[in-house]
């Protein structure tokens, strides 16, 4: 097994098989996935001189199955239900391994987690942080069940959005100009690859669901089944946006309304059709009401007769469907200051909460905006505990700099994932989600992510939707181990671990800096959303406003004289946010109006906040590149890969600079306030 010549093998370098494919390895049982592990570990043993054996029988539970010859066992024990279909026991020290799972999935997984930890698997301290000696048993179990990534993969080429909406790492992997890739060894490269992170659900197609992409759940089916063959090895589920018209665009029905008899009869035919095809399909996905898709809105129903209708007819099948929450009206009046985009998921859907069957997920963006850099938490996480709710992050830097900028999303994630709505642990957003979404950012380039650093996003997204509490530094660190072996151990080694990292931990705080301030967000070009334009979007009717005059900047999301934002969320951040003196900096101009001259808790004014973060951010892009241009790292990380990155970065110093040049420039225009530091202001 190796990731296919022509492509980078991200976190899955042969070398990142050593330790394992040197050793003595046994696989004790039988199925499809342990014929995947089995598989691995034959690739891994050759390769590396080790010796590679399968016994098709279950084991016992326990050390005797760790007696039975080699330095690694991995065993299924089915009666050991306590482990779940996908969590594996690791019993380590005295140099060997083993690795027991009830279910084939939970072998793989528990393969992965040995291939990360390397030789110190076999040779470092057991891994239950008291220090004790001989052999511990650390049990491993997902937060979630569903750990899925949405591709906004079109079929069709748009005529905008190209072959993948906001992708930004060249094309398909399904997908090429209307038909299904006559290749598709990518697909089941990045199924290890997904399945090496803990990734275990792809939604194949565009949530904008177009005339081509609707055929994709009937006459085209099998091109969704082709893809299903390459994931399934992996244990990643299949799942399919649908059109909520399609009754109408496939069946020829006069309507789609979801308490129509005939609409019901078709959905239930059409999915019956689709399980006959792909067995183990995960379900639907659907953005209706949404920037132009059909929804139920057009027959006087509601989201819950919506999505309830698609929730009956899976359920019998094991299917789920994922409802996106992103409702909001986009054609806004710029002059209307009561209505608040931000209010919209809440409005729609809070007042829903326990009407939604149980095989309806509702996903929702992290924030209530869009996946700007920074955004409160979305206040619907926290308003619906009797709804299934997946909380969907974007994966491609949309809104972040678009993969040509080197941002590490990992810790604005965790810190959504952390928040607490409460004072109790159970009220985090982690604890809310029932599952955890990622728009994709990969593709068909060499690199899978456009900008090599960003595959650290892919991974980071996949451990976190395994593990929320993982701290994103450390998860980072495996990344860098995984993906860069070839130095691992040596001085060099270790000094580029420090370079990636010293790049990496703080860089999404970086690109907060240098564009827009203080969590108002936007003021990025209409359309494309790269690069600046402070005004671009500022009387437009999406909704995405920072109401900037000559006195101040913000938006006033107050009860008392504004949108009444704040106020949707519980006590105490509603008091929280409603406050000026309590309302965290980061957040102020998403809460707030202010003037110019309104002094932050760190003490500085805003306006000098905006002058001063703008030019350390650009400083901080500039230290980047020199780190990137360090002797040493191009060797360490191999030569297209530091070709590529400089690259990236040159064009992020460039961006960088006119981010601040017009931001800068901009806010002095309006306020006519000189910088404190006497800088020169363009
Ligand atoms: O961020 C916006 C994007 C759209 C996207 C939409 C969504 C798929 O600009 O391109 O459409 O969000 O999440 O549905």
């Amino acid at each position: 097994m190796a990731i296919a010549a022509g492509r980078h093998p991200a976190w899955l370098p042969q070398g990142a098989f050593r330790p394992v494919g040197s050793r003595r390895v046994l696989v004790r049982g039988s199925g499809p996935l342990v014929d995947t592990v089995v598989a691995e570990v034959a690739g891994a043993c050759a390769r590396h001189g080790g010796t590679a054996r399968h016994l098709p029988g279950p084991a016992a539970s326990g050390p005797a199955a760790s007696g039975e010859g080699g330095d690694l066992v991995l065993a299924l024990v089915p009666g050991a239900t306590e482990l779940g279909t996908e969590g594996f026991a690791l019993t380590r020290g005295d140099g060997r391994v083993l690795v027991e799972a009830a279910a084939g999935a939970g072998l793989l997984y528990g393969l992965f987690h040995v291939v990360r930890l390397g030789e110190g698997a076999f040779t470092g301290p057991a891994g239950d942080g008291t220090g004790a000696r001989g052999r511990v048993t650390e049990r491993h179990r997902p937060a979630y069940d569903r750990r899925m990534l949405d591709h906004w993969d079109n079929v069709d080429v748009h005529p905008v959005m190209g072959q993948v909406e906001r992708g930004y790492a060249g094309g398909s992997l399904f997908w090429q100009a209307g038909r299904l890739r006559p290749d598709l060894s990518p697909v089941r490269d990045y199924a290890r690859l997904l399945a090496a992170c803990g990734v275990n659900a792809v939604a194949v197609n565009n949530v904008n669901v177009h005339r081509t992409e609707a055929r994709l759940l009937t006459d085209r089916l099998a091109d969704v089944a082709a893809i299903a063959a390459q994931l399934r090895p992996y244990g990643v589920r299949t799942h399919l946006s649908v059109s909520f018209a399609a009754p109408m665009l496939l069946g020829g029905l006069p309507t789609a309304d979801p308490l129509d008899p005939a609409v019901r009869a078709w959905w239930a035919e059409a999915t019956r059709g689709v399980y006959a095809a792909i067995p183990d399909f995960g379900g639907y996905v659907v953005k209706a009401d949404s920037e132009g898709q059909p929804g139920p809105f057009a027959y006087g129903r509601t989201h819950a007769d919506g999505a309830n209708l698609l929730g009956e007819v899976l359920a019998p099948h094991g299917g789920v469907v994922h409802w996106r929450a992103f409702v909001y009206d986009h054609r806004q009046d710029w002059r209307d200051r009561r209505t608040d985009r931000a209010n919209a998921a809440y409005d729609h859907f809070a007042p829903l909460d326990g009407a939604f069957h149980e095989a309806v997920v509702l996903q929702v963006k992290h924030g209530p905006m869009d996946f700007q850099p920074r955004e409160p938490v979305s206040p619907v996480i926290g308003a619906m505990p009797r709804t299934r709710l997946a909380v969907e992050l974007q994966v491609t830097q949309e809104y972040t700099g678009q993969q040509r900028h080197l941002v590490h999303l990992a810790p604005m994630w965790s810190q959504v994932l952390a928040f607490r709505f409460g004072t109790a642990p159970d009220t985090s957003v982690a604890r809310s989600a029932g599952g955890l979404v990622g728009v994709s950012n990969v593709g068909d380039d060499p690199f899978w992510t456009g900008h090599p650093l960003a595959q650290a996003n892919l991974y980071a997204f996949g451990r976190l939707a395994w593990d929320p509490q993982a701290d994103p530094a450390t998860v980072l660190g495996e990344w860098i181990d995984l993906t860069f072996p070839g130095a691992a151990g040596t001085g060099a080694d270790a000094d580029l671990r420090a370079t990636v990292h010293a790049m990496m931990d703080r860089s999404w705080l970086t690109y907060e800096k240098y564009t827009a301030p203080l969590g108002v967000g936007w003021m990025v070009t209409p359309g494309d959303h790269y690069g600046p334009a402070v005004d671009g979007y500022e009387y437009s009717p999406w909704g995405t406003y920072h109401f900037a005059d000559r006195d101040g900047v913000g938006v006033d999301r107050t009860v008392a004289t504004g949108t009444g934002n704040a106020g949707r969320y519980p006590h105490p951040w509603s008091a929280t946010y409603e406050a000026l003196d309590t309302c965290p900096d980061e957040l102020l101009l998403f809460f707030h109006h202010v003037p110019y001259g309104h002094v932050l808790h760190s003490g500085r004014t805003v306006i000098q906040h905006i002058y001063d973060t703008h030019v350390e951010g650009v400083e901080e892009v500039e230290a980047t590149v020199r780190a990137w241009r360090r002797p040493g790292v191009a060797e360490a990380v191999g030569a297209d890969v530091h070709a590529r990155v400089l690259e990236r970065l040159r064009e992020q110093v460039r961006s960088a600079r006119e981010w601040r040049d017009q931001v800068m420039t901009y806010f002095f225009r309006k306020s006519g306030v000189p910088d404190a530091h006497g800088r020169a202001i363009p």
